[in-house]
């Protein structure tokens, strides 16, 4: 049993930044409160040569309650003391644009198939996380393989979210990676 204090959260042993980068599919997410990414999230981590970790994004977000529009995210990321632990800069290609500050925890990995994301923005009181975002990126636009589910699984229940995450279709990823190779 875990006790979801943000402070107690594993995160992902050893992380390897460099077999992170490339094209993560959005499968899976569990949103924080407000305005965020709707679906067809499409990530793409990059390590430059000093090491610097950042990333681009690309959704679906639908402003004002009926303006659907592709957002375009770029990323910066800090490094902490914990490897896997990084705080994420972020701001839209257009100026009218979310831009933000968030944690991005890298909770567990096998760099070829799946990852699980945590950021929590708002610790309460009593050291439980009160306003979190999590992602399950895949690197198949098809989802996740049947034998990575298990873990997966239970890494959702280790950082207290399972069962409040909104699967993602992958009907418009599969679109997304096809326009990828054909370019
Ligand atoms: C993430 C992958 C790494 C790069 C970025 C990510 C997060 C992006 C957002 C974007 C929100 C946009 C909104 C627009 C109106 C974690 C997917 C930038 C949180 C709300």
């Amino acid at each position: 049993a875990q006790d979801c204090q943000v402070d107690n959260i594993q995160v992902m042993q050893n992380f390897n930044r460099t077999k992170y980068a490339g094209t993560w599919y959005a499968v899976a997410k569990k949103d924080p409160v407000g305005l965020f990414l709707l679906d067809n999230i499409v990530a793409q981590f990059n390590i430059a040569e000093d090491g610097q970790m950042t990333a681009t994004a690309e959704g679906r977000v639908i402003i004002l309650q009926q303006w659907e529009l592709c957002a375009h995210m770029f990323a910066t990321f800090e490094d902490t003391y914990d490897p896997a632990k990084f705080k994420m800069k972020y701001w839209g290609a257009a100026a009218n644009l979310q831009t933000g500050y968030d944690d991005h925890w890298v909770i567990s990995t096998d760099y070829d198939n799946y990852a699980v994301h945590y950021a929590c923005r708002e610790k309460g009181y009593d050291g439980t996380c009160i306003d979190s975002y999590s992602f399950v990126f895949s690197r198949h636009p098809t989802g996740l393989r049947p034998e990575d589910q298990y873990i997966v699984t239970q890494k959702k229940q280790e950082i207290c979210l399972l069962g409040k995450y909104r699967r993602l279709s992958d009907a418009c990823l599969l679109y997304l990676a096809g326009k990828e190779v054909s370019q």
